[in-house]
């Protein structure tokens, strides 16, 4: 049969159901491996991919997630990436069965399997990342800094190419995990369902009543109802700047109009700075 001898020799160029293929072995781990955390992986690896592409500068082109440069050290050690180590090694065996995929585009499409398989809107996607070496590695300082206010949030995310509307939508993903003492100091979920991806961090900006939490760690907010949930300074910065606010108020009044909004912006932030040769996007089948 000459096609298969053709596809024997020639180049492996993967189509979309072999993407499919790597889609389902990482959602069949998230189920295996659920002994961790809230009793899954998936918020960490939704932070993995976006902690790999929001590295971008528009101005000088460089950063993002074409390399996946955070394999290596220095961009390991920054320490807005403490704790993706669990992310990066979660997705190992996959990158072993499926050598032919590249970190970047196995770790962006590792955030749309969470995303998805956690219940959140279709995030279409397309391959073409390539693995670079530890030269393209980012400077230190590219990644939001949530002790700050909402002129930060607006001056990091305004040098990836978003605009308000975008950055809020974005922040809707801290609906799901939590955050860790020993990674980034601050402590506790969002919400009540950090498994569950929904707009339930917008609903509780609007209608909880949010103090400072009254501990030795670094400043961050608590709901005055059940004092297990957390706001950090930059999400309260949502509530406390009217432009971002109209955003939220939207989002918390319709989850439809923000599962599109989130979909359309996290596309844009997963492909930040690749130099993609195809057009077409892939929309992967979800796990029953
Ligand atoms: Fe996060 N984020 N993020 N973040 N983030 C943390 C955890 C998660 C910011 C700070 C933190 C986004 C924007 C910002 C997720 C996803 C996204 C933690 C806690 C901090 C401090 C880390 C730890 O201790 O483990 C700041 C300042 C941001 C700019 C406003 C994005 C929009 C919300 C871009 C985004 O998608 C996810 C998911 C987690 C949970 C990780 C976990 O391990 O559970």
């Amino acid at each position: 049969n000459g096609d298969v001898s053709a596809k024997a020799t020639g180049p492996f160029v993967p189509a979309k159901e072999d993407y499919q293929n790597v889609y389902n072995e990482i959602a069949r781990l998230l189920v295996e491996k659920d002994n961790y955390d809230d009793g899954s992986y998936g918020p960490v690896l939704v932070r993995l991919a976006w902690h790999a592409s929001g590295t971008y500068d528009k101005e000088t082109g460089t950063g993002g997630s074409n390399g996946a440069t955070m394999r290596f050290a220095p961009e390991s050690d920054h320490g807005a990436n403490a704790g993706l180590k669990y992310a990066r090694d979660f997705l190992e065996p996959v990158k072993e069965k499926f050598p032919w995929i590249s970190y970047g585009d196995l770790w962006t499409l590792a955030g749309v399997v969470a995303i998805q398989e956690m219940q959140g809107p279709a995030i279409p996607w397309r391959p073409g990342r390539q693995d670079r070496d530890v030269s393209a590695c980012t400077p230190d300082g590219r990644l939001p800094d949530a002790s700050k206010d909402q002129k930060h949030i607006r001056a990091i995310f305004g040098r990836m190419g978003f605009d308000d509307r975008e950055m809020v939508a974005l922040c809707g993903a801290h609906s799901l995990g939590r955050a860790h003492t020993d990674r980034s100091g601050y402590d506790g979920p969002w919400d009540f369902s950090p498994t569950v991806f929904t707009n339930e961090f917008f609903r509780l900006l609007v209608d909880e009543k949010w103090g400072w939490k009254k501990w030795n760690g670094p400043a961050q907010y608590t709901d005055n109802t059940t004092k297990t949930l957390m706001m950090l300074p930059t999400d309260l910065a949502l509530v406390k700047d009217k432009e971002f606010k109209k955003h939220v108020e939207r989002y918390a009044k319709d989850s439809g109009v923000f599962f599109q909004e989130f979909s359309d912006a996290y596309v844009k932030l997963l492909e930040l700075g690749v130099p993609f040769t195809t057009e077409e996007r892939f929309v992967f089948k979800s796990s029953e």
